[in-house]
């Protein structure tokens, strides 16, 4: 007789950490629901939790590590062979080379395993390798450099549900969950806003979903965030809607801001951004007067890609900070932590601190460590220059470089050049069709999870993380298949140092992997080669300075939302520190924007139209792009453009076409979109295939990655290059 069993567990495909109901049938996961007695989500899951049964059980799931054979093919290995020999193959690169050799790049599937780059970190840091990046820093760096050179507010956020207005610039929180508004079941935490009177304010330019449901949507060209935000601002100085009491308590830099911005004046501005005249002094003033809590204003990937990235979110912190839209003495404490430690909110500012230009020096183009990690846009070419400090040994982990960095090409070559390239992946990528070893892990529903790196997720950002003081805790729900081999992200990293006999001492802070700030220090758990740790003690440890113990948590299997009765306490009385709206960097790079010709930079008659990101509701960047139940029947990305856009140019649906930016070219196919500018195409990335390979667009897609040129408009403290907005064209395919 069959036995099933549904048990309540954690989606980590995303951060949103949607509480669950999960089925076992024989052992094998076969359905993943909402939770409707989850007291955050009451129910809610997306198509991609509720898909969790096909990424598990998918037939090309990886059950062992592969080793890459003399003739280019795969054989399977032992785990604890591959990592015998990988640390042997470490050891004699760091002698030869140096530390500095080995560099570790960790990607989004680590969300559900926040253990792996922990632990990762921890060895790099044994090893002495400064080379640690993440997908951060091609993803919104400027947040953390932005936040560094502002400084905190340590009496909080406002919460969502009580703003009376809130600004969202390049971001869709509704397909995303991610960044913006809180990500758990965003779409109804939207409409119930909206219907007791939030007014939302949209800067896309496409007619996103969340924008839909905008009262104002501002749908500019892209790339002129930073100018609109300077124009907002502009308006609320002229208008005297800042709140100068707050300024004067607490608040640096403002009369240079104001000086910076006085030139945005609404006509420049709406004429820059291509945006009707009034509709810039609407939103300001919206923002400002929809009633006595204005509430926050936040960016994401839209414009973080889209060059000055860290002075657009400086703006939008400037724009909070001179309207005082944070958490005041004595009002409530919102997002008070549970499985992160205790502490005290304060009506004062944690002061500036520098962005860059510590730690590690880049070989190329003046990059350093900055607070937003290590610039992976960089390191292609650090593989690539030959030299002292020069990487030969790649591990990635959760992470698909060939579909995610900029620049395909040149990442393919780098891949092709290292001694040593290894993955941790569960299925054969596109970079692990290039490794030494593809390392087989289990998946999510088969170890212990807990809610804490979704809490974490505010030290990273505003605007990130949970919104309560909620957690839940998940053990094991179902076996890895039987008769596979498989390890864990932090076990694989363990198993080496165990091998080169190196303490491990993890550190559970955002700091190293981006994000610089936490009330209280952080845990930090040594790890000598000799001790026997599980997935659930180390997962146990973490949590040693939690505000709830880790145990309470457990006991509440449907997850908990936890009492704060808690106010926001008064400044301390010796307390000097300021937040700084005027950094004199930031001053300066606002007016080199004032400076840019904008005509010159929208009449290029070669490439007339913007490329810009969008996400999938179904994929999760590369993740699912092979999943017949999530692709739509689509295994590839098309280029959505307007149908009068369409019309123009003579194109069809499903026309071929090449899309060509001034670096290099791309096969794709046109879809019609109505919700994007004229003068706007979008694509989805974390498709595509080799640059080696034939043009199978229509079975995997095509590389964005590939139009971006790493050395052309990066920012120079980040390094993220152009990721979105930018020039092509779309010409019809021949043949
Ligand atoms: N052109 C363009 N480039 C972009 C972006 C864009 O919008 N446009 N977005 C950027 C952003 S924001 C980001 S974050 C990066 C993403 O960059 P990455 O994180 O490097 O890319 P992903 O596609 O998320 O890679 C995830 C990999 O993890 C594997 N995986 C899936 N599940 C598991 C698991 O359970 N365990 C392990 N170990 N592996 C698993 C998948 O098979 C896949 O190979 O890309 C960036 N690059
Ligand atoms: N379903 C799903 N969820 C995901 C992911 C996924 O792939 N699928 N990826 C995850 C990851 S790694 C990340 S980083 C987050 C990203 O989360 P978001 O940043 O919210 O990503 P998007 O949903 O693409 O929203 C970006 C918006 O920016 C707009 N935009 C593009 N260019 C510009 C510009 O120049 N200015 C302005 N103002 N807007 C612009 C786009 O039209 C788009 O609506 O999502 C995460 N969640
Ligand atoms: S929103 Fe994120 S966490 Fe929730 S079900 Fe979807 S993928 Fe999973
Ligand atoms: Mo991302």
């Amino acid at each position: 007789m069959s036995k099933t069993v549904t048990r309540p567990g954690i989606c980590r495909i995303c951060p949103a950490h949607c509480g669950v109901q999960v089925t076992v049938t024989d052992g094998v996961l076969t359905k993943v629901a909402g939770d409707p007695q989850n007291p955050l989500f009451k129910g809610y899951t997306c198509p991609k939790g509720r898909a969790l049964p096909e990424f598990h059980n998918n037939p090309e799931r990886l059950l062992h590590s592969q080793q890459r054979q003399a003739d280019g093919t795969f054989a399977p290995i032992e785990v604890e062979r591959a990592m015998d020999e990988i640390a042997d193959k470490l050891r004699e690169l760091v002698q030869t080379y140096g530390p500095r050799s080995v560099a570790v790049y960790v990607g989004t599937a680590v969300i559900p395993y926040p253990t792996g780059p922990l632990v990762a970190n921890a060895f790099s840091r044994a090893i002495g390798s400064p080379m640690f990046f993440t997908s951060n820093t091609i993803d919104q760096p400027g947040k953390q450099i932005a936040q560094a050179l502002h400084g905190h507010w340590l009496g909080g956020d406002i919460d969502f549900d009580e703003a009376d207005s809130w600004i969202l610039v390049g971001t869709n929180p509704l397909v995303s969950k991610a960044t913006g508004i809180p990500g758990q079941n965003p779409g109804q935490s939207l409409r119930n806003a909206i219907k007791r009177g939030m007014k939302l304010i949209v800067i896309d330019p496409r007619v996103s979903q969340t924008a839909a449901r905008a009262e104002i949507h501002i749908q500019p060209r892209p790339g002129e965030d930073a100018s609109i935000l300077a124009g907002l601002i502009n308006v609320i100085i002229n208008e005297n809607l800042c709140d100068t009491e707050f300024l004067a308590d607490n608040v640096d830099g403002f009369d240079e801001l104001a000086a910076a911005v006085a030139t945005f004046t609404p006509e420049y501005v709406t004429e820059r951004a291509d945006i009707p005249a009034q509709q810039l002094i609407d939103a300001a003033r919206l923002f400002v007067t929809a009633g006595p809590r204005p509430g926050q204003v936040h960016g994401a990937t839209g414009l973080n890609f889209a060059t000055h990235g860290n002075l657009t979110e400086y703006l939008c912190l400037a724009l909070m900070t001179i309207v005082g839209s944070w958490q005041r003495e004595g009002q409530r404490v919102t997002r008070a932590n549970a499985l992160m430690p205790a502490f005290t909110a304060k009506a004062q500012a944690f002061p500036p601190y520098p962005g860059w230009g510590y730690g590690e020096q880049m070989r190329v183009r003046g990059l350093t460590q900055a607070a937003s990690g290590m610039p992976t846009s960089a390191l292609s070419d650090e593989i690539l220059l030959d030299g002292d400090g020069q990487v030969k040994a790649l591990i990635c982990m959760g992470s698909n470089p060939m579909t995610a960095w900029p620049d395909q090409r040149k990442t393919f070559a780098a891949m092709e050049k290292l001694e040593l390239l290894v993955t941790i992946d569960t299925q054969m990528s596109l970079t692990s069709s290039l490794a030494d070893y593809v390392i087989a892990p289990k998946m999510q529903l088969e170890v212990p999870a807990s809610t804490q790196l979704a809490e974490q997720l505010k030290y990273y950002s505003s605007g990130m993380g949970l919104q309560a003081a909620y957690a839940q805790y998940a053990p094991r729900l179902v076996e890895p298949p039987a008769g596979s081999d498989l390890t864990e992200e932090w076990l694989f990293f363990r198993g080496l140092a165990k091998r080169m006999n190196l303490d491990l001492h993890v550190v559970n802070f955002f700091g190293s992997l981006g994000g610089q700030y936490m009330e209280a220090p952080p845990v930090i758990f040594s790890l000598d080669p000799g001790m026997d740790v599980t997935t659930e003690q180390l997962i146990a440890e973490l949590c040693a300075n939690s505000r709830i113990p880790l145990e309470d948590v457990a006991t509440h299997e449907h997850g908990f939302i936890y009492d704060v009765d808690a106010v926001v306490a008064p400044k301390d009385p010796d307390c000097t520190a300021r937040l700084d709206v005027g950094n004199a960097h930031m001053i300066d790079e606002l007016g080199a924007v004032r400076a840019e010709d904008f005509h010159v930079a929208r009449s290029d008659p070669a490439y007339p139209l913007w490329l810009i990101p969008r996400r999938h509701n179904t994929l999760m960047n590369s993740n699912g792009t092979r999943i017949a139940k999530l692709n739509d029947g689509r295994p590839y990305n098309s280029v959505f453009m307007h149908p009068d856009t369409m019309a123009g140019l003579g194109l069809g649906a499903d026309a071929p076409v090449t899309v060509s930016s001034a670096y290099d070219s791309i096969p794709s196919v046109v879809e019609a979109d109505d919700s994007l500018r004229l003068d706007v195409v979008a694509m989805h990335h974390g498709f595509g295939g080799l640059p080696t390979g034939p043009d199978e667009f229509l079975k995997r897609g095509s590389s964005v990655g590939r139009l971006i040129d790493v050395t052309a408009d990066f920012d120079p403290i980040t390094g993220i290059p152009k990721l979105g907005n930018i020039p092509v064209s779309v010409t019809p395919r021949e043949g």
